[in-house]
């Protein structure tokens, strides 16, 4: 029996095969969960709804984080359906292109500045929201993804670094704020890897090679591996730990000096 069995989990982010949405919607299918998917807009539907199916999962519903009504719909069916939720999972990140190119302080402008920290903060917050009231006597949990880019500077993530930051500490507030509801709060700082979203950004090839030259485990992290830390965090077997930024990138983060 998998150690999520008789947990139902919403899923908001998967866009393709390659998401981290959807390595970590293997592994919580895989551990017995129940799924329910959220597609950012039509053109995505028709993609996530052949990724639902591959999980046994019917529930689909259109949500682009940017509008309150279609979060607030989109709990208003998981109420009808489902009744409760154990489990949210937040992968979504969204900067317009030009913010992601060039020098900081020449690429950022208020526009890019307010839609990164939107769709790439204010939304878990949103979720968590609209989830809290459904999670409430249950062992539940909501999960985030980050990157490094929240604590150190690195070069062209630029403002969606600052917006990565207000999403771990709206995490730790959440944390801090759900817990004597029996609800935690975690993200899952990641190490590249080769999405859609990344896929449109210069030099991201170079990066997945520093990566493999200097982490401490000399190789990228790969979907299954996000997916399993993120199962885990989900499930009753980290009922201990709430507010946590875990680290899966094969321990690049903690390296000073590599040889
Ligand atoms: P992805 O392109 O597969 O997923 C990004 C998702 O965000 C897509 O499903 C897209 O539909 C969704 N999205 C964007 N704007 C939205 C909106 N307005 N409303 C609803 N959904 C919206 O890429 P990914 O790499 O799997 O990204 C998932 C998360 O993982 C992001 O938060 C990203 O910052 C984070 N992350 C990625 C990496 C990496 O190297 N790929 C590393 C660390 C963290
Ligand atoms: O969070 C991310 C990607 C976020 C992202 C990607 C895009 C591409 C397409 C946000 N907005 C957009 N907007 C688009 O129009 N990652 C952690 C992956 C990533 O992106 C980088 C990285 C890494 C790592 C950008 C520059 C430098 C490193």
């Amino acid at each position: 029996m998998g150690f999520l069995t008789g947990k139902r989990a919403l899923i908001v982010g998967v866009a393709s095969k390659r998401s981290i949405a959807w390595g970590i919607s293997e592994a919580m299918h895989r551990e017995g969960a129940e799924l329910a998917y959220t597609y950012q807009n039509e053109k995505l539907r028709p993609r996530v709804e052949a990724l639902a199916e591959q999980t046994q999962s019917s529930l689909l519903m259109p949500m682009d984080v940017a509008e309150d009504s279609e979060i607030r719909d989109a709990f208003a069916k998981i109420r009808e359906q489902w009744d409760s939720i154990d489990i949210v999972v937040h992968a979504v990140g969204f900067a317009p292109r030009d913010q992601l190119d060039g020098r900081y302080s020449e690429a950022v402008t208020r526009e890019g500045f307010r839609i990164a920290h939107d769709i790439s903060s204010y939304s878990f917050s949103a979720l968590a929201k609209h989830a809290a009231p459904l999670m409430r006597g249950r062992q539940a949990s909501l999960l985030t993804l980050s990157y490094l880019g929240a604590v150190k500077a690195v070069p062209n993530y630029n403002v969606m670094g600052p917006a990565k930051a207000s999403l771990e500490a709206s995490m730790r507030f959440l944390a801090n704020d759900l817990g004597p509801d029996g609800i935690r709060v975690n993200a899952i700082s990641a190490g590249p890897i080769k999405t859609l979203a990344a896929a449109g950004i210069g030099g991201f090839r170079k990066m997945l090679r520093h990566v493999e030259e200097t982490a401490p485990m000399r190789r990228n992290i790969t979907l299954e591996q996000v997916g399993n830390a993120a199962a885990f965090l989900c499930s009753d077997l980290a009922s201990g730990i709430t507010g946590e930024v875990l680290y899966v990138d094969g321990g690049y983060n903690m390296v000073g000096m590599s040889f």
